[in-house]
């Protein structure tokens, strides 16, 4: 069975964005391929993160994984600090990369260019960090968003170095992108990401909304003057996007939710991508709140990190042992 890997890292509340672009597409694939699904929290403190708002986040996100249908009995789900070895290889991938592959990293170029102020080493290693989540699994591919795409070509151009420099060691692991969904846009700026991080939280739609805000949201979704249900992504991204979140949601083709829209009010149309997100958030509530009360969250924890550790310490100890770093005694 090939083996997929991804990660999501809880900085805020996940998204509808982080459903559609990625965690709804581990799930359907848990039963073909051997899912390991990671909570990134090495990578969420390049930034300061409150510290209590922080593990509240982690737990959250370790419950709505499960919420979302992964099924801790088929993927291995655990915290990315309960295996030593991400960071342990993160340095030494680190050690492998040019500042040049780093300072082309388009995340990294944007928050620079917008001149964000004290940015950390850690914010312009995390490309390194992120090869090492994926090369210690031996990944043949990792699910993830149009945004994160960069990121897994660099960790096939490192695979490959290493390789070269070294011998056979890595994967060399595949992105995988879906057709639908893998850029959902801001509600009230169609031409951002849905981002967590984005300042003010009218373009963004939480997995734990209230289902009247989430609705709101859509309703009051910025579109254009235009006023014909077309698909025009060009000049009608907001609508574009809502096609797109409603085509997602119910599996329809966009064409066909097109035609069945063709001539009405935008209204109608919002209205409908309303009920789907909310029929969605709904489900994934019922199930989060149970598996809150269930408290079955350490132990899907602890289970997923001892499966983790024995893959990812096998491919370590290999590693440092083709780099040299390790003496042996007779
Ligand atoms: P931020 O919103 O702070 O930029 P992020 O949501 O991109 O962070 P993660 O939570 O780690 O960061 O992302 C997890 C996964 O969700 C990644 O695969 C990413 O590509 C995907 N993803 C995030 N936002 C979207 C979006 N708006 N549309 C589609 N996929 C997304
Ligand atoms: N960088 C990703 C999260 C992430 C990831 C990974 C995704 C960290 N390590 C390994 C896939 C594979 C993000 O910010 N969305």
């Amino acid at each position: 069975m090939k083996r997929m890997l991804s990660g999501i890292k809880p900085t805020g509340q996940l998204t509808l964005g982080n459903y559609i672009g990625a965690l709804r597409n581990f799930v359907k694939y848990q039963d073909d391929y051997e899912m390991i699904v990671f909570i990134a929290n090495l990578h969420c403190i390049t930034e300061y993160q409150d510290p209590e708002e922080l593990r509240r986040n982690l737990t959250d996100a370790v419950a709505l994984y499960i919420a979302c249908g992964l099924d801790p009995k088929k993927a291995t789900i655990f915290l990315q600090t309960d295996v030593h070895a991400h960071a342990e290889l993160g340095y030494i991938m680190a050690c492998n990369t040019y500042l040049g592959e780093l300072n082309r990293m388009t995340q990294f170029k944007d928050k620079s260019q917008k001149g964000e102020k004290n940015m950390t080493a850690g914010l312009y290693t995390y490309p390194c960090l992120m090869a090492a989540d994926i090369l210690l699994y031996d990944a043949n591919y990792v699910p993830v968003g149009e945004d994160q795409k960069q990121h897994v070509e660099l960790t096939r151009d490192l695979a490959q170095r290493f390789n070269n420099k070294y011998g056979d060691t890595f994967v060399v692991p595949e992105p995988l992108i879906a057709q639908v969904g893998a850029r959902i846009m801001s509600l009230s700026d169609p031409s951002k990401k849905m981002s967590k991080s984005e300042e003010s939280n009218k373009g963004c739609i939480y997995l734990l909304d209230d289902l009247k805000a989430a609705r709101k949201k859509i309703m009051s979704a910025v579109t254009d003057s235009i006023g014909i249900i077309q698909l025009d992504k060009e000049n009608q991204p907001g609508l574009y996007n809502l096609i797109e979140i409603g085509s997602a949601l119910t599996g329809r083709s966009m064409e066909d939710i097109v035609k069945e829209f063709e001539g009405q009010g935008y209204g109608k149309l919002k209205g409908f991508v309303a009920d789907a997100v909310c029929d969605e958030l709904a489900m994934i509530q019922e199930r989060y709140n149970q598996i809150i009360e269930s408290r079955q969250i350490e132990e899907v924890l602890s289970d997923g990190a001892a499966r983790a550790s024995a893959i990812a310490d096998k491919t370590l100890e290999n590693v440092k042992k083709k780099i040299g770093l390790e003496i042996k005694y007779q």
